[in-house]
């Protein structure tokens, strides 16, 4: 059966902000409280969706979710008209409020887990909205993108969308961040590989900062899916990666088809690992391990170049999408040449700004989140949230009409920014037809 990849991406929200609520997330904790450019931001995203779509690629979006979560603000024991709330939020727990405001639904890499129906033995696709339970503010998204999810992928025929694992850390769960599918063709049955931080039951945690995905939700998600568990490979983050600010695994790796390109130092037993993934999927399967000399940790996490989409152009063609500033650096640079010349399907390279998202931690595949479908299942989602030519210039107008050129911490107890947020939204609706 032939299949496509369609990228959905989070069109950045109207309050996009840096809270500096990512602990372990250098960026995140590196721009707290600066001063940020929602609208820039949503721009940038916009054009690297524009970019993909352009490149012949089916490429959809996820709208930005409410903001700020009142229900939220209300169970933390604020209560009075909005104005209220707002401001005694903003003086009394200030970050509490930037919870409330994040507009972190924007990273779908993490909205959820999806296994093509090529792996799945029921046939159908399988879809696990992740519950994001290790950073507050995160798990503030689960409601909302579970509904989306559902409305998207509403055909029963076609897709099965689970519940968001149980809500605890035993299960935490941060979706597509940590799950790279390896094939030989998108329509054929592939090998998936489950990548988690820590093991919840040995409550042994050799990271300093939290490791977000709990080995349990690994399991439960590749068994609700239906997965063959043959065809699964489940491999612990290394612990020295986590502490160096790779929080997710999708910092470090990333895969393609058949091509997997990693740093040497994500995985513990990394050799153990390649070789379960080369004899799963087959002699063809090519692995570039980017050594620490080429790339140290350390420029990796800040160039973010493992972080870049790797996107089948044409069959046999990749192309890798890269943050800008993996241009800015000299190592990345050489690395992407010698990358480029090797004997590998990547054969060309262009970078995005995205700046803004970049400075809170999120890169462009932290932006998008991969659904590999069949004709008949993507006949079969609504098509408004499908990016066309005309759609993009909607949207283009649409942000640069409502959103704010810069948005600073003590914005979020403004008011007017309430008001604001909810007349963009409702136009987004009503425009979309959602
Ligand atoms: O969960 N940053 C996100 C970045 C997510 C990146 N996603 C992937 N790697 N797939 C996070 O840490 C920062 C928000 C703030 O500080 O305001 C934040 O949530």
């Amino acid at each position: 059966m032939s299949a496509t990849e369609v990228n959905f991406d989070g069109l950045i929200g109207p309050t996009h902000h840096y809270g500096g609520l990512s602990p372990g997330n250098l960026a995140s904790q590196q721009h707290r409280h600066q001063i940020s450019s929602p609208r820039k931001a949503a721009l940038q995203g916009l054009a690297k969706m524009k970019r993909v779509a352009d490149l012949g690629l089916v490429q959809g979006f996820f709208p930005p979710q409410r903001r700020p979560d009142f229900h939220y603000l209300h169970s933390q024991g604020f209560s009075g008209d909005p104005e209220e709330i707002l401001s005694k939020a903003y003086q009394q727990r200030p970050d509490l409020l930037s919870h409330a405001y994040s507009a972190s639904a924007m990273w779908t890499a993490n909205a959820a887990t999806v296994s093509p129906s090529a792996d799945c033995q029921d046939g159908k696709v399988h879809v696990t909205p992740a519950n994001l339970q290790a950073m507050q503010h995160r798990r503030l998204e689960v409601e909302q993108t579970t509904t989306l999810l559902s409305q998207i992928f509403h055909d029963p025929k076609h897709f099965v969308v689970h519940d968001p694992l149980p809500a605890a850390m035993t299960t935490s769960d941060e979706g597509a961040a940590n799950h790279t599918r390896l094939c030989e063709a998108y329509g054929e049955s592939g090998i998936e590989l489950f990548v988690y931080g820590r093991d919840a039951d040995s409550g042994n945690f050799d990271s300093k900062v939290i490791a977000r995905q709990a080995m349990q939700a690994s399991y439960q998600v590749a068994e609700q899916h239906r997965l063959d568990l043959s065809h699964c490979i489940f491999a612990q983050q290394n612990p020295i990666a986590i502490n160096a600010g790779v929080f997710h695994n999708d910092v470090i790796a990333v895969g393609n088809q058949d091509l997997h390109l990693l740093h040497e130092s994500a995985y513990l037993e990394q050799d153990r690992i390649l070789h379960e993934l080369e004899m799963a999927v087959g002699p063809h399967l090519k692995t570039i391990v980017v050594q620490e000399q080429e790339l140290s940790l350390e420029e990796a996490v800040k160039t973010y170049f493992f972080n870049s989409q790797l996107i089948t152009v044409n069959a046999g063609s990749m192309l890798l999408l890269c943050p800008i500033e993996c241009e800015e650096s000299d190592r990345a640079k050489r690395l992407i040449d010698s990358i480029l010349t090797g004997d590998n399907p990547i054969d060309r390279c262009e970078f995005v700004d995205l700046r803004e998202s970049m400075q809170n931690g999120g890169g462009p595949a932290c932006l998008r989140l991969r659904v590999v479908l069949t004709e008949e299942e993507l006949a079969s989602i609504p098509n408004n949230y499908l990016l066309t030519n005309q759609r993009y210039e909607d949207l283009y107008d649409w942000v640069s009409r409502h959103y704010r050129e810069q948005l600073a911490i003590e914005d979020l107890a403004d008011p007017a920014l309430v008001y604001e947020v909810d007349a963009a939204l409702d136009e987004l609706e009503a425009m979309l037809n959602l």
